[in-house]
């Protein structure tokens, strides 16, 4: 279930293109000073880590990850004045030539410059050297270098704050994750020719101070690489109500394709009369391959379960998507129910949903009905069900209940 365990959002993880930048300035500098090797490292401890080489040939030499002692190497000794940033020939160098280091790899040329976070302590290393001598360079090159340097320095800070924004998201899901800092809310979808309810969507609620929308907080799960775990949680308090719902109603839950790829929905429903649930996709990103999900989805289907396509007509739930799930449910989103009665335009299209729908023997949900205008206007239509503030708000468990418990025996709700 947790497909998230050994996700280091680190530097390099947390933006490929600042990595790439990374990469391009260090190979057009080592170019354009003719080194062998150009690198990026990052003070750890007291360890020098390289973040980022270019080193073609210089591989095993030169690579992201490998550490030296800071003790072993030039760095500290430049940022502490014992060693210049310019070094044309070590030999001519009295300190550098002392240093096991230079005869060992060996260094014959160096040139480097420190990185620095905005608060002015060093980061590490912006470095370029080769094995042999290098008597041309001088402090024009240099400056050159300082130039890169910067450039690099400016993505290094943005790569942290990215970094550090990504952990604490990361930190703020886990935590309401351990301690299961949400609940389901329950609006219930009716049957609007006879007013009765069809079913409940269950509906993701947070306890946080200060509220911060299911939205955001899914975006933040999917940004940390906890979506999955985050969505399986819910889904599984979800279907609490699954049990206590009388027949025929029937339980919505929202899943996303990654949630229905990854195997663990079908585990989840198995306890549960699947031929009471339907799984409404919700689609924030471009499907990767439809083939998969289809397949996914099929396989759902043939324990009985229902599909719908949430949110229609907006985002990327477009018709492609459609098309392409062959869905038994469409839930138009609230954009196109939101003055459906006044506007021709949304009324032509919603009308053309209805009946693509009928062709293709799915049945039509319109979402988010807030006035009686809306909801006269989507019957008129013929649209099948209907849920919306209107008609009634997400409630708890209890009155998610009480409502289908009142209706018993008299059913005398008038939508
Ligand atoms: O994307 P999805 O359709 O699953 O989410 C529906 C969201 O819209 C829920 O957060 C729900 O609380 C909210 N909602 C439900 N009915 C209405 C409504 O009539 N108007 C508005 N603005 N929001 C609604
Ligand atoms: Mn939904």
């Amino acid at each position: 279930m947790r497909n998230h365990e050994g996700f280091g959002v680190g530097l390099m993880e947390a933006n490929t293109v600042g990595r790439d930048r990374i990469d391009r300035a260090l190979a057009t500098i080592r170019d354009h000073l003719d080194m062998e090797v150009a690198y990026l490292s990052e003070f750890v401890g007291d360890q020098s880590v390289f973040r980022a080489v270019d080193a073609p040939g210089f591989e095993e030499l030169a690579h992201v990850g490998r550490s030296l002692s800071l003790d072993d190497v030039y760095c500290r000794h430049i940022i502490e004045g014992r060693l210049p940033e310019l070094i044309p020939d070590t030999s001519a160098n009295s300190f550098a030539a002392a240093m096991p280091i230079t005869q060992a790899v060996p260094i014959g040329s160096h040139m480097s410059l420190p990185i620095r976070r905005p608060d002015g302590t060093i980061y590490g290393m912006f470095c370029c050297l080769s094995s042999k001598p290098n008597v041309s360079l001088n402090e024009r090159d240099l400056n050159t270098m300082k130039v890169f340097a910067d450039l690099v320095s400016e993505q290094v800070h943005s790569d942290l704050e990215q970094e550090k924004d990504l952990r604490e998201k990361r930190s703020r899901v886990e935590t309401a994750l351990e301690a299961k800092a949400f609940k389901p809310v329950y609006q219930p979808i009716w049957d609007m020719l006879s007013g009765q309810p069809l079913g409940f969507e269950a509906l993701c609620r947070f306890e946080s101070e200060p509220y911060r929308s299911p939205d955001l907080w899914f975006n933040e799960a999917a940004d940390t690489g906890l979506a999955l775990a985050l969505e399986l949680s819910a889904l599984e308090q979800a279907l609490e109500l699954a049990a206590e719902l009388p027949e025929p109603l029937y339980l919505s839950l929202n899943a996303s394709p990654q949630t229905v790829l990854s195997g663990e929905l079908e585990k989840l429903l198995h306890a549960h009369r699947r031929d009471r649930l339907v799984i409404e996709i919700t689609e924030h990103a471009p499907v990767d391959d439809y083939q998969l999900l289809v397949d996914a989805l099929d396989r759902l289907r043939a324990e009985g379960v229902r599909i719908a396509i949430d949110d229609a007509g907006a985002g990327y739930s477009s018709l492609q998507h459609i098309v392409r799930l062959r869905p038994d449910i469409i839930k138009l989103d609230m954009s196109l129910t939101r003055n459906i009665d006044t506007d021709p335009a949304l009324r032509s299209l919603a009308s053309a949903l209805i009946h693509f729908s009928r062709e293709t023997g799915a049945l039509i949900v319109a979402e988010g009905i807030e006035t009686e205008g809306e909801l006269a206007m989507l019957k008129m239509l013929g649209v099948y069900g209907g849920q919306g503030y209107h008609l009634a708000r997400p409630a708890p468990r209890e009155q998610a209940l009480a409502l289908v418990e009142n209706l018993k025996p008299a059913q005398t709700r008038v939508a």
